[in-house]
């Protein structure tokens, strides 16, 4: 049975393979951290609002001021990236190593909403190499990349169990936690995601704001007796569906013209993962890896999954 670290040394990767090696080690070293005190449930005081908003004006938990700190430091100690762009931080954080190649971009805890419930949380990450020059100062600009840019990106859902789920650009991973070993072990690689599925995932409680043809989409899906299957985390939504075969969508809304889910670090990361997978990835207009991002919290309307149903509901 292969482990992260063994993975780490054969996988392809489109970059220097020292610093994305460290790069993904930091990033389980904070998972695990993460999935520690998930695991401890109430006892490790991660329950409750923090008291605080973030930028988009969500009340922060307090397990999303925790994870952002555990993965900051984390990769604050890579010494291999030099800015982090994250949702719980209005502004991109230069990192003590400002000179470093490449560009770390997080929700560290996904599905905030989820966490006093004991239901399936994650974290979603990329990484991109930096466009400016290495003794300048890390600009926004290179955060704002196009999702194809990417070099690296995944998630980590903590569930049942904690699984580790990434790309480079060859493919998808899968990786358990075991937690007696305290170490990533590959389950699955290659993995594919059906052409056609037969579960449909979005908040139906916004059904009288979605727009005429969203709703028309979920009749179609009624009339075929489809499953509606929805645990309001990404991470956990996406995960099923890309076993199973499905779509998730959080289209617009007449409130929120651009949807819910931000474009950098929870769109980008699931749509290189869904396209590696034989999935598809879109906005109403165009591929989600082509959308050139205009701010750091873009939000952006979202449609997942299987290539076929990402297809047939785009074109109603
Ligand atoms: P979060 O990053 O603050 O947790 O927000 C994102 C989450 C997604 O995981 C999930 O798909 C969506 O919000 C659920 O939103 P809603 O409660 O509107 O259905
Ligand atoms: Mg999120």
């Amino acid at each position: 049975m292969k482990t992260l670290a063994q993975l780490l040394e054969t996988c392809p990767f489109k970059g220097n393979r020292t610093d994305l090696k460290s790069i993904m080690e930091a990033l389980t070293e904070g998972a695990k951290r993460i999935h520690k005190d998930v695991n401890r449930g109430g006892l490790a005081n991660i329950y409750g609002a923090a008291g605080s908003e973030n930028v988009q004006g969500e009340a922060q938990q307090k397990l999303d001021i925790i994870a952002n700190d555990y993965l900051i430091e984390a990769m604050n100690g890579t010494g291999s990236v030099c800015v982090i762009a994250s949702e719980e931080d209005e502004d991109i954080l230069l990192t003590t190593h400002p000179q470093s190649p490449y560009v770390f971009c997080m929700d560290p805890l996904d599905g905030s909403s989820n966490i006093d419930v004991n239901i399936s949380i994650g974290t979603i990450f990329c990484v991109f190499e930096r466009l400016s020059p290495a003794n300048e100062q890390p600009q926004l600009s290179d955060v704002l990349q196009k999702g194809r840019a990417q070099v690296l990106a995944g998630y980590i859902l903590y569930s049942t169990a904690t699984v580790l789920v990434f790309t480079t650009g060859a493919g998808v991973y899968v990786l358990g936690y075991d937690t007696d070993k305290e170490s990533f072990i590959m389950v699955q690689e290659g993995v594919q995601i059906p052409e056609n599925g037969k579960i449909y995932s979005c908040n139906e409680g916004n059904m009288l704001t979605y727009s005429a043809q969203v709703r028309g989409y979920l009749s179609l899906c009624k009339s075929r007796k489809y499953s509606a299957r929805y645990i309001g985390s990404l991470v956990a939504d996406f995960h099923r569906n890309m076993l199973k075969g499905g779509l998730f969508m959080y289209p617009s809304t007449e409130k929120d013209k651009n949807g819910k889910l931000r474009l950098l670090y929870e769109c980008n990361p699931l749509a290189w993962i869904a396209e590696q997978a034989g999935g598809s990835a879109k906005t109403p207009e165009m591929a989600v890896l082509d959308v050139q991002p205009e701010k750091l919290h873009q939000r952006i309307p979202f449609f997942i999954g299987s290539k076929n149903m990402v297809q047939e509901a785009l074109s109603i």
